[in-house]
């Protein structure tokens, strides 16, 4: 489109006019866009103007700016190619949960688990905060996809930010470029997600290495579900400013799923092949701190088998032509914790981030190269710590940040599955729900039914382990780990899972588990060595799909029988087994008054089909 034509366009028609020569073209026609991107650049009056086309040479280019300005690394190229460091400000650190709004027309629709704004009043305070907030920088306009482009289930976004950072990490993490404004075409729908560190430069001023707005009470993280926007300010880091991630994939996109029909949920998806050469698809979903990137990418230690990595994070789900349900990664990229990152947690993940990765908050060697605590190596002696100090080993502070992450490309993984991209995804044959969770809960439970398995997922949480916070040992209820990334009211949520049985087949449906890895004795010691041992439950849960594994009927499920898992070459005692694998009826009958507090929250809209599931329980145990 001739620029002449852009309605009002200042700012985009000079930068334009100034990168192309005169070539005068936008890369787009859509209306709408343009429309958008021409109202945010008069609202935040940024420098500059530019449209990103995702490919490589823009990508090295804004790295190698970010390193001359002061605000990246670049690691020795020969131990770590094509990756950088960045280090954030101290305040800004990790999503901000409590700075985080669901903005529906009506209040409850938010539900009691999220904050929640007045959407025409959020809006009006937030267009204070962005007026001339980018002023001095330039505005970056990141066409992305969420999920293969092209496939059906694909969802278009539109990221406009003032970060540098924030465009290199969206070009891992999603699919970025103008083949995704071709996708969109002239009248094609985008979701809007604006974002602005929220730190304008005057002119002159020099930039800090980690522009942000230090506080946290001015930070917002807005979601307007109605509309499907997004508005984030104030903060550069991970989910809170990587709008297609959380914001996107998720609470956006749960709230479209409940329309529409289908589930966004935050699970990865994972292949297991058997020694006879049958492929089973599973998705599991777990609190924060459980090792779900660990076991997306695990190495099975049962001979034979075979895992392979689909995703880490988010998985969107429908159902298929033939009745099953279809998992697709909507994200190109992961964004994973640092530390414990070793060869024995995840060699495949240290593989992963060997190149071209992004690490953020990690502390820096002297020969050029990346340090985190638990990396399994040995501690140099002396390194800058994330927050740019000297640091040696006895000074008595961590020299990765707890949250430090890596932003690595997928397809780098090994052990990526074939199949990761595939536009109708992969049929899943079972759920795996889980928590960190010392006592009670055994280490493998199969659901009776859809419901029950509904009900599994819904009591997810984990127990507080950190001996520093005053609430250790306090159990956090997650249902199906998605408590700070549901769009909507959480007990509509619930409605939503138990809806899916009439809407297909329920025989196809798969089979839900909900597995336990962290479970310890009285003396503290665990009782499962976990990892790539896991995979002889998911050998399992594949058995049980087939029909073959042998379980027994419990009050709280099928659990597997003393001899159904394979521990061949495994040292587990049996008192330790019996642990793992009985029912604690005591435990459960705490349980059960814990579950039936938290459903309060849920007030009316907690699913009768939970009531049901909850009385049913209470009725089993009492027999016991
Ligand atoms: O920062 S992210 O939201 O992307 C990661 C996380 O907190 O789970
Ligand atoms: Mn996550």
């Amino acid at each position: 489109m001739k620029l002449g034509s852009i309605p009002g366009g200042g700012a985009i028609w000079n930068t334009i006019k100034k990168e192309k020569d005169n070539m005068a073209v936008i890369p787009t026609n859509n209306k709408k866009l343009i429309a958008w991107v021409d109202e945010i650049v008069k609202l935040c009056r940024p420098k500059d103007v530019h449209w990103c086309d995702g490919s490589k040479k823009e990508y090295d280019d804004l790295c190698s700016q970010a390193v001359r300005n002061g605000n990246f690394v670049k690691l020795n190229e020969k131990k770590r190619p094509g990756c950088f460091l960045v280090c954030s400000h101290a305040s800004d650190v990790a999503r901000v949960e409590d700075r985080t709004y669901i903005c529906s027309r009506k209040q409850e629709d938010a539900g009691p688990t999220n904050n929640w704004a007045d959407p025409d009043e959020m809006k009006a305070k937030l267009r204070g905060y962005f007026k001339g907030s980018m002023e001095g920088r330039t505005l970056y306009v990141i066409p992305f996809s969420m999920g293969p482009l092209g496939s059906p289930v694909a969802k278009i976004g539109i990221e406009i930010t003032d970060s540098v950072y924030v465009v290199v990490n969206m070009c891992i993490m999603t699919r970025v470029g103008q083949k995704v404004l071709d996708a969109l075409g002239e009248n094609g729908a985008f979701i809007p997600c604006l974002h602005s560190v929220g730190a304008p430069l005057k002119p002159g001023e020099k930039d800090v290495p980690w522009p942000c707005v230090p506080d946290p009470k001015n930070k917002y993280i807005v979601h307007f579900p109605d509309e499907g926007a997004i508005w984030s300010f104030g903060s550069g880091y991970g989910g809170n400013a990587l709008l297609g991630k959380k914001c996107l994939a998720l609470r956006i996109a749960t709230s479209l799923a409940k329309k529409e029909g289908w589930m966004a949920e935050h699970m990865l998806i994972l292949s297991l092949t058997s020694p006879e050469g049958k492929k089973y698809y599973i998705c599991a979903a777990f609190p924060s701190a459980c090792g779900k990137t660990n076991l997306a990418m695990m190495q099975p230690t049962l001979p034979g088998w075979t895992l392979k990595c689909l995703g880490d994070d988010i998985a969107w789900i429908r159902i298929g032509d033939d009745g099953r349900l279809y998992a697709v990664n909507p994200e190109y990229g992961f964004f994973g914790v640092v530390p414990g990152t070793s060869d024995e947690s995840n060699p495949n993940a240290v593989k992963t981030i060997q190149s071209n990765t992004i690490f953020t908050n990690v502390a820096l060697k002297p020969d050029g190269d990346v340090w985190w605590e638990d990396m399994g190596v040995p501690a140099p002696d002396k390194a800058i710590d994330w927050t740019g100090r000297e640091w040696t080993p006895d000074c008595g502070r961590k020299a990765a940040h707890p949250n430090s992450r890596f932003t690595a490309p997928a397809g780098q993984c090994p052990v990526i599955d074939p199949d990761w991209e595939n536009p109708k995804g992969v049929p899943i044959s079972a759920f795996l729900f889980g928590g960190r969770r010392p006592s009670t809960i055994p280490l493998a439970n199969e659901a009776f039914s859809w419901e029950h398995g509904v009900f599994m997922g819904s009591t997810g949480g984990s127990e507080t382990t950190f001996a520093n916070l005053s609430q250790a040992g306090v159990l956090r209820r997650d249902p199906f780990a998605m408590l700070p990334f549901c769009g909507y009211h959480m007990g509509d949520y619930l409605s939503h899972w138990i809806s899916m049985a009439s809407r297909t087949d329920r025989n196809k449906l798969p089979k839900i588990f909900f597995v336990n890895w962290f479970r310890k004795d009285t003396t503290g010691k665990w009782l499962w060595p976990g990892y790539g041992e896991n995979s002889r439950v998911l050998k399992w849960i594949c058995e049980r799909v087939e029909g073959t594994g042998k379980a027994v009927k419990t009050a709280i499920g099928y659990l597997p029988e003393k001899d159904a898992l394979d521990l061949k070459g495994l040292d587990v005692s049996r008192t330790d087994l019996d642990n793992l694998l009985s029912v604690d009826v005591e435990g459960w009958k705490r349980e059960l008054a814990d579950i039936e507090q938290f459903y309060s929250t849920f007030g009316d809209k907690l699913p009768d089909a939970l009531k049901k599931e909850l009385e049913g329980l209470k009725g089993r145990l009492e027999q016991n």
